[in-house]
């Protein structure tokens, strides 16, 4: 059995991963911490002089160089189409995988240190670092490119390792920002090496079901996703849901994506609370499963939602007012449908729900005669976030640990329907942000989420973790929205 000694986090590691993966290769990982120097210490120089991740060994054979394990393993792999037999095409093959690591890896490497370490560590990006690399980085993509117009895949129509290693330094583009205006072949072919990253996602998840880490070089459980943030520009930003001369040229959200951090939240499921970070876990079980059926779910599921929410909340009064089933399936409706509010996709942009304008407005709207009396004491929003048919593996909700963010990252996104106008919250980026999630929650669980209480703002987006391994019936889920009044 092959070891292999890596570290996830690292752009190396995560190619001989995704290769290794791909090839259907046997192997026993070790985890080297990269971030605590375990790949420096005496015991690791013993296996790779270099002090590089990663490293494989097979009984007397050590190899190191990502692109040589790759090699190695594809050359032991019962499926050949990897890495080809045939000495023309495994030249194509080859030239690009010593192209990656004399060139593209450190091009690409570049981007990695400016955008992304330096703001770990709270240092400056240097942006005439980037300005004056550019042009060489734009020239080589150009090749890329252009391979990508003639060819799916780098060496032809068939996925190859080559593929892998030098896609491998661009994962992350988003938050290294590399240019990719402008390369288009480029760009489809990163998205569709998207499927060839089970096993990294696998490897960055917690390893345990109860949260504890079983491994010592293993990292905190945590992983990275694309937040779509919105640019804080002069004007305001706008959602136009019919279309009209004025919907033309507005700014719209959601044009500020980071990749950010995502800690596991099942660690600390029992402490987490609404009225600290804003949000929290909860067991539900509903019997109920009508949910195209609109009316049914207000008559018979929305009392159950009332009873859950006084007995978690100790609210005397609950009302359940509107509800969304949300799923992939449904990303082929308009959004202009504005008949259609209760069958829509997920949401993939950073925002809260209500403002402190639009929160009375709600109120008085839904209950005119109460409302002042009501608004004068406490009265908060709630969504209740529950997945209704599956495990929810894809677009899981994260949300941002309302402690780590200011009043000012929040402003106001306008929404304009046909008949009425209505607005939200988006956020701007702060690195500070703390953003958590409830991995693989199921049918019998909840989040609850406080939308708005008269001081408080908490956000929430849905964000994509790249396709999984295993393909899982699509997941569906329900959002709710309630009403709570103070006691
Ligand atoms: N060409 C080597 C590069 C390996 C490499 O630089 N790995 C990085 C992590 S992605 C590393 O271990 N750096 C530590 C160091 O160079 O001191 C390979 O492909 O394996």
């Amino acid at each position: 059995m092959l070891e292999i000694y890596l570290d996830p986090c690292t752009v190396n590691s995560r190619k001989v991963l995704a290769g290794l993966d791909l090839l259907g290769t046997q192997y026993h990982l070790n985890h080297v911490d990269y971030f605590t120097g375990a790949h420096k210490g005496p015991d690791y120089l013993k296996i790779n002089p270099h002090g590089t991740l990663p490293s494989a060994v097979d009984g007397t054979c050590t190899i190191t160089e990502s692109n040589a394990i790759l090699q190695y393993a594809a050359d032991h792999s019962s499926d050949s189409s990897y890495y080809p037999k045939d000495l023309k095409h495994r030249a194509l093959v080859n030239r690009w995988l010593l192209w990656e690591a004399s060139i593209w890896f450190q091009s690409n490497y570049l981007y990695l240190v400016e955008y992304v370490v330096k703001p770990l560590l709270k240092a400056e990006p240097d942006q005439s670092v980037i300005d004056a690399h550019a042009p060489k980085w734009k020239e080589q993509a150009a090749i890329l490119d252009a391979q990508l117009a003639k060819t799916k895949w780098l060496a032809g129509d068939q996925l190859t390792i080559a593929d892998i290693a030098v896609a491998a330094p661009m994962h992350p583009h988003a938050e290294q920002r590399l240019p990719l205006g402008g390369f288009p072949n480029l760009k489809r072919w990163l998205e569709e090496g998207q499927k060839t990253q089970g096993a990294v996602n696998k490897a960055l998840a917690p390893p345990t079901t109860n949260g504890v880490s079983s491994d010592k070089y293993r990292t905190p459980a945590q992983v990275r996703a694309t937040f779509n943030y919105t640019k804080d520009v002069d004007g305001l930003t706008e959602i136009y849901f019919y279309e009209c001369d004025a919907a033309k040229d507005v700014h719209e959200p959601g044009d500020a994506p980071y990749e950010m951090a995502v800690t596991d939240g099942w660690n600390r499921v029992k402490s987490i609370s609404v009225d600290k970070e804003g949000f929290s876990l909860h067991d539900f079980n509903t019997g109920y499963d009508k949910w195209e059926d609109d009316e049914g779910v207000r008559a018979n599921f929305y009392p159950e939602v009332v009873d859950f929410l006084k007995s978690t909340t100790g609210a005397k009064r609950i009302l359940v007012f509107d509800h969304t089933i949300r799923t992939k399936t449904n990303a082929a409706k308009p959004l202009t449908d504005q008949k259609n509010t209760s069958q829509r996709a997920p949401v993939m942009l950073v925002h809260c729900d209500y403002t402190s304008d639009s929160a009375p407005l709600r109120v008085r709207q839904l209950l005119p005669s109460d409302a002042e009396d009501l608004l004068s004491r406490r009265v908060a929003f709630f969504n209740v976030w529950k997945p209704i048919r599956n495990v929810v593996q894809e677009r899981p909700l994260a949300m941002c640990d309302v402690t780590s963010t200011k009043p000012e990252d929040f402003f106001k996104l306008h929404l304009h329907y046909s008949d009425r106008d209505g607005e939200n919250h988006v956020m701007r980026h702060s690195p500070e942000h703390r953003w958590i999630y409830f991995p693989k929650i199921t049918t019998e669980q909840v989040i609850l989420l406080k939308s708005l209480t008269q001081k408080q703002m908490d956000a929430h987006a849905s964000w994509v973790i790249p396709p999984l391994r295993i393909q899982i019936p699509r997941p569906t889920r329900l959002f709710v929205k309630v009403l709570r009044f103070g006691q």
